[in-house]
């Protein structure tokens, strides 16, 4: 994320060091050269000449990674504290899901939804009956999910609440994210998001986050087809609402005949302690989000979940993608929640981050102004000064064997796979101990 005019400053000069000190070489046309595997650096150079530069990644080669654990091509070890955004819940290559991926992809990998398959119907009960809802629909990656929720959201608000026709608004929080889509970034508040792609979709509208008078306001409008929401706000900064709010959220949506969208994109499958992140607060959405650990990160795999007056809006031929409910992404997806299960993942979730954050809460208070989160989605507020900033304090961290990445400048997100154990979650606290103690 470039969120911090800081960060873009660091992105040049790291780009100047990199053209400085790397020499072109024409065997970048094929890579397997008699000289052996890459190193970091020439994996950073060859990245940023052939790819386009819209990440900025931390300098760090990764070519293997196996449960909380990933290794750079250089054989060095990390904690990853990311978790590819919460998408590796399960940890790396879990080899169920592995196996689960393998066994399918020698079969059948792809039909379209033009034809039946043997696979889709048997995951399609199986989330369906896990998570109580009537139905699923089945896409790829999270910001499709978004798109089909704001889709059965006007629909809906048109066929079965009836709004004018196209005057259907959708309501969402200051500081959400969900994705990079002309839809996604025209509900954002976030100008890196935004800034320099309109004409933008219109009928959106923005209220601020944790704020219930201000979504009660918004919900006098009766073109308001639904309010859409994640339960932490995850890329804005593991922002945590007061207590409250969900059940707040769920009571004023039933009242005003409006949806209630979670996006659990990146709450969801245990990642705060719980199955979903509106379990801690016991209400039940009309519409649920999910994606990426959906598929424990092998695989693009995400996931639509309502009941039939909401998904039977959609008629044959009015939504779809072809590889949504392929059988190669359903086995994948079956194994990774029947991993969640198996391994109570999110009952450990809820016990590491207690001891994660507990722990946390004993560094110095001016570094680190606040830790925050639920279960193992969590953050740290880092002061910064002349002398350091969170983008600094990651790459020490790097150094010291751990990765995380900073949001929003000096926020660094905290979230490693679910399958983390007491004495790994010790050993990391003490890592990042001694790299905040040490500035
Ligand atoms: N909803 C939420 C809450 C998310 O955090 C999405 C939807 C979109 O998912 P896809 O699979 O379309 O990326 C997200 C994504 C990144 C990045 O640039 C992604 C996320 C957070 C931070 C960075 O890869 N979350």
């Amino acid at each position: 994320m470039f969120s911090k005019l800081s960060n873009l400053r660091t992105l040049s000069q790291f780009h100047r060091s990199i053209h400085s000190t790397f020499t072109w070489s024409s065997s970048f046309a094929s890579p397997q050269t008699s000289q052996g595997p890459l190193s970091s650096e020439e994996v950073y150079a060859r990245e940023t000449k052939y790819s386009a530069h819209n990440y900025h990644p931390i300098p760090v080669a990764l070519e293997r990674g196996k449960g909380v654990y990933v290794w750079d091509v250089e054989g060095r070890r990390y904690f990853d504290f990311l978790s590819a955004y919460s998408a590796v819940n399960q940890g790396h290559c879990h080899p169920k899901i592995v196996e689960a991926l393998t066994r399918q992809a020698d079969k059948l990998t792809l039909t379209s939804r033009a034809f039946y398959n043997n696979v889709f119907g048997e995951y399609a009960e199986y989330v369906t009956k896990l998570f109580q809802y009537d139905k699923v629909l089945p896409m790829n990656t999270g910001v499709e999910a978004g798109e089909t929720a704001c889709k059965l959201a006007r629909r809906w608000a048109y066929t079965v609440k009836g709004v004018p026709r196209y005057k259907a608004k959708i309501v969402f929080a200051v500081g959400n994210f969900w994705g990079r889509t002309l839809a996604a970034i025209s509900s954002s508040s976030d100008p890196t998001s935004y800034d320099g792609f309109g004409p933008f979709m219109p009928g959106f509208e923005l209220i601020p986050y944790s704020d219930l008078p201000a979504l009660e306001s918004a919900l006098q409008d009766p073109n308001v087809a639904a309010f859409m929401v994640e339960p932490i706000q995850g890329e804005a900064g593991v922002i945590v609402p007061d207590p409250g709010y969900l059940s707040g959220v769920r009571d004023l949506c039933t009242k005003y005949n409006a949806l209630f969208i979670a996006d659990e994109i990146q709450t969801g499958l245990g990642r705060t302690g719980k199955w979903l992140a509106v379990d801690h607060e016991n209400v039940r959405p009309d519409i649920v989000l999910l994606g990426k650990a959906l598929s424990g990160g092998l695989y693009p795999v995400s996931a639509v979940l309502c009941d039939d007056e909401i998904m039977l809006t959609i008629k044959p031929g009015e939504h779809g993608s072809t590889y949504g409910g392929n059988p190669l992404a359903c086995r994948v997806a079956t194994a990774s929640l029947e991993v969640l299960e198996e391994e109570r993942l999110a009952q450990n979730a809820d016990q590491m981050g207690n001891i994660f954050r507990n722990e946390l809460m004993k560094l110095p208070s001016n570094i680190v102004s606040t830790v925050r989160g639920k279960g193992l989605l969590n953050a740290v507020v880092i002061r910064e000064t002349k002398e350091y900033t969170a983008w600094e304090v990651c790459l020490r961290l790097r150094d010291n064997g751990l990765l995380a990445k900073p949001t929003h400048g000096n926020i660094i997100r905290l979230a490693p796979p679910l399958v983390i154990k007491e004495d790994e979650i010790r050993e990391a606290v003490e890592i990042i101990s001694k790299t905040i103690l040490s500035f």
